[in-house]
């Protein structure tokens, strides 16, 4: 039987299978041994053939098909691992907040730049706009224009007045679409208020000061109407740019990419080379401020990676 992963526990698998059966599923050792440097052999989002053991009537996982695509992270506890977020979607999401909490743009910025790497079309979510004060206002208004002028969808929300949920729904129809962000941001709010029906765990982002913990624990695939799915994720504190070549970065930033080729050497760092298309581009104004910080923090940062990797 071939069916899709919606969860994975480390433990246990939940398969939904092609006739609509959702099974708890085993992973036979030999899957755990393939990929070392994978924390999770298998991730949301996973096409598997499950067959039913005929001594012990379990349901096992027998094969992972070829993935699509999919996206990883650093595993936070264990650096020099990766961990498969999801795999097999055609969109990601990233759910940003202006305050309470207030995420970054440099964070943004390294979400956008993964679904560059991986070809996956990204959408930016703000949500909570029913909380922003005026000077806030001004700057979401800043941050609507900086991301849309290089092509990315930015859609302010909030599951209190609804904005932007129409929207949200109409762009995730007939895809299978993964949801990051930090914890407390909304994510698993935003999809109750998509389908009512899933009745999603959420908590205060005071709650989960004391507790220290994400209410969300597992990422989770829902399905929120015909042929369209989501993948909840647990929040995220941090997300590192890894397994990339300094020189590749800046094609992963679109507005560094449409003028690269005015640059003199094909791999120009666009630091301190003499005739660069991006760094004529950011003097005339046509690359923000912020997206140009946040190429030479990556930068820096795959740098150092590289120079780890040579010790
Ligand atoms: N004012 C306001 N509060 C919101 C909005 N969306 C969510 N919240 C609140 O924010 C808090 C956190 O929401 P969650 O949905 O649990 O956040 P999450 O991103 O799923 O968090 P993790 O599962 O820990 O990653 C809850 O108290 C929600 O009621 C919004 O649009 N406006
Ligand atoms: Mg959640
Ligand atoms: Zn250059």
């Amino acid at each position: 039987m071939e069916g899709v992963v919606l969860q994975s526990t480390g433990s246990w698998y939940i398969v939904k299978t092609e006739d609509g059966n959702v099974l708890n599923c085993r992973l036979p050792g030999r899957f755990k041994i393939g990929e070392k440097k994978d924390t999770n052999p298998i991730a949301v989002g996973d096409k598997v053939i499950i067959t039913q053991d005929e001594a012990t009537t379990d349901f096992v996982i027998d094969e992972i098909l070829d993935r699509k695509n999919y996206i990883i992270r650093q595993s936070p506890r264990q650096k020099h691992l990766r961990h498969i977020i999801a795999s097999n979607i055609d969109q990601a999401f990233i759910v940003a907040t202006i305050s309470q909490p207030r995420t970054s743009l440099g964070f943004i910025d390294r979400f956008l730049v993964i679904a560059e790497m991986y070809h996956i079309p990204a959408t930016i979510i703000i949500n909570k706009v029913d909380l922003l004060k005026q000077k806030e206002m001004d700057k979401l208004e800043e941050l609507i224009k900086v991301y849309t002028e290089i092509g990315y969808r930015v859609i302010p929300s909030s599951t209190q007045t609804f904005k932007g949920i129409d929207r949200i729904k109409e762009s995730m129809q007939n895809k299978t679409n993964l949801i990051m962000g930090h914890s407390g941001v909304g994510k698993s709010s935003l999809l109750n208020v998509l389908n009512p029906s899933l009745q999603l765990k959420t908590a205060s982002i005071s709650n989960k000061w004391e507790k220290g913990t994400h209410t969300t624990t597992f990422a989770t695939m829902y399905e929120l109407g015909i042929n369209t799915y989501v993948i909840d994720t647990p929040g995220i504190k941090e997300l590192f740019v890894i397994e990339m070549e300094p020189e590749e970065l800046s094609g992963y930033f679109p507005e560094m990419r449409k003028v690269s080729d005015l640059c003199q050497f094909n791999n120009c760092s666009h630091e301190n080379e003499q005739q660069c298309g991006v760094k004529e581009a950011f003097s005339k104004g046509k690359i923000s401020e912020s997206r140009y910080m946040s190429y030479f923090n990556i930068l820096d940062n795959i740098r150092s990676q590289d120079y780890w990797k040579r010790m």
